[in-house]
């Protein structure tokens, strides 16, 4: 008989397992006990969670709770650990990290390591349904996974609407040799000021899609967010990132937002790009650069024009006010200076990675086309499938097929995007290889964009590929990439 989904022993055992703080020989007890209590000879609908020696342990606690913005409101989100942004998970490359995720939520929960490699164990990746049986309301449940590869990520939910009630945090992976030099570093999570419930709205083909008018049907989206935050704070009583004159300091942008991109400046100074996606790039200075939904990127920038510096953060395509943080050089007096941004933009196709994504030279083994558009009637644009869905050639998952590829193989994904709105898509279990850049979430351009990239399969399991718009993703823009 096979156990189910949902079933009673997966629960105990990551109880167990949770509880049994007690260490390595305790996991391995359970994981033994399961095995030969008659049990054998079963398959689980979700593979066996493996548990090494963990050099770093966190807990994490998702539950409702107060969220205070900075220069806005206080309203009842859903946090980690009471925070939002929710803590810090920090770790030096290669190094194993377990975090046990407390669910207090009336919800079902999960986690997703957004940049994490997660290699050897699928069950680690934190994808309701599909590498795990959700963790239910009082339950807990253990993730183990290698820190890797180094660099800016952050983790999540991965269930329904739950990113945009703000259960989110910043993973930083140390690099034990970093190829540029800086004094400081600080982290800022750029999201949307969002205090109502998070629910999916239906924008009018004509409304909000700026040149489009005369289409019919509508595009499913996000409610309109009132603000944009860099962690936790508006405009009014903006963060302050601290720099000193004649240092550098190292920015790790992460865009957090469910449904926004962004476009990145600093007043009178230029950003030195040095990272994207967690991997090292030849350093490449621009003046500003956009940052699509789960995208990272790390910036250094030089101390060598003293004040206080607006840090701004433009929506893109979105008719959501500007947020802004402010760049402070000790010893400057109040008030935020005035200066100029210049006109270079960042480009894909301005950055090299220093470690090209290995065996994704020459041509494919595989190559997988995926079109992208909203359903119904949008579906004079070329797309299938329902109104209210987005889809990815033409199905909305759940019902959609999986990408079948094998162990071993180059495989080359080509998106089209039929639809006039951008997309970032995010894999997971991989960072992949697109033009000279190594990354895991690219934005693919409105109006017929397309982008290209290469991977190895060499990380065995199911993983999600996904339009990381959690709006888009939650109405079906989605497939499982599943090794066989
Ligand atoms: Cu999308």
């Amino acid at each position: 008989m096979s156990r189910e989904a949902g079933s009673p022993i997966g629960r105990r055992r990551a109880l167990q397992i949770g509880a049994g703080a007690a260490g390595v020989a305790g996991l391995g007890a359970v994981g033994v006990a399961l095995r030969s209590d008659g049990d054998a000879g079963t398959v689980s609908a979700y593979p066996e969670p493996e548990y090494g020696d963990p050099d770093r342990t966190y807990r994490l606690t998702a539950s409702e709770h107060e969220i205070d913005i900075a220069g806005g409101d206080s309203y009842d989100g859903w946090t980690y650990n009471g925070a939002y942004p929710g803590p810090e998970i920090r770790a030096v490359e290669g190094e194993r990290v377990r975090v046990v995720v407390e669910n207090d939520l009336p919800e079902e929960t999960t986690v997703h390591w957004h940049g994490m490699t997660v290699r050897g164990d699928n069950a680690m990746d934190g994808v309701p349904g599909v590498t795990q049986e959700a963790i239910a309301p009082g339950d807990e449940f253990v993730y183990e996974f290698d820190a890797e590869p180094a660099g800016t990520h952050w983790y999540h939910s991965h269930v329904g609407l739950q990113l945009d009630r703000e259960l989110l945090g910043p993973l930083v992976v140390e690099e034990r040799n970093p190829h540029v030099e800086y004094d400081a570093e600080h982290t800022l999570i750029l999201d949307e000021y969002l205090p109502e419930e998070p629910r999916v709205e239906t924008a009018d083909g004509m409304d909000g899609m700026g040149g489009m008018g005369g289409m019919e049907g509508s595009f499913p989206g996000a409610p309109p967010a009132s603000g944009t935050l860099v962690n936790g704070a508006l405009p009014s009583d903006p963060a302050e990132f601290e720099i000193t004159e004649g240092e550098r300091v190292r920015l790790r942008l992460i865009n957090a937002a469910a449904a926004t991109m962004y476009a990145v400046g600093i007043d009178d100074h230029r950003l030195t790009v040095t990272h994207a996606d967690g991997p090292a790039v030849d350093p490449v200075t621009v003046d500003t650069l956009e940052i699509g939904m789960g995208e990272r990127y790390d910036i250094v920038v030089e101390g060598d024009s003293p004040g206080r510096w607006p840090i701004r953060i433009a929506p893109v395509d979105s008719v959501a006010p500007a947020g802004r943080a402010v760049l402070a050089y000790e010893d400057a007096t109040d008030g935020i200076d005035e200066g100029a941004i210049g006109g270079h933009r960042l480009q894909y196709a301005d950055l090299r990675s220093l470690a090209p994504a290995p065996g994704v030279g020459g041509s494919p083994d595989r190559t997988i086309d995926l079109e992208l558009s909203a359903g119904g009637a949008m579906g004079m644009m070329g797309g299938s499938g329902d109104d209210g869905e987005w889809t990815i050639n033409g199905q909305a998952f759940p019902d959609a097929d999986p990408i079948r590829i094998q162990e071993g193989e180059h495989v080359r994904v080509r998106v089209r995007n039929r639809s006039p709105m951008r997309h970032p898509m995010h894999l997971h279990g991989h960072h992949f290889q697109a033009g000279d850049v190594v990354k895991d979430t690219i934005t693919v351009p409105g109006h017929m964009g397309q982008v290209e990239f290469d991977f190895v399969a060499d990380n065995s399991g199911k993983w999600l590929f996904h339009c990381h718009h959690l709006y888009h993703m939650e109405t079906g823009m989605v497939r499982i990439v599943e090794y066989v």
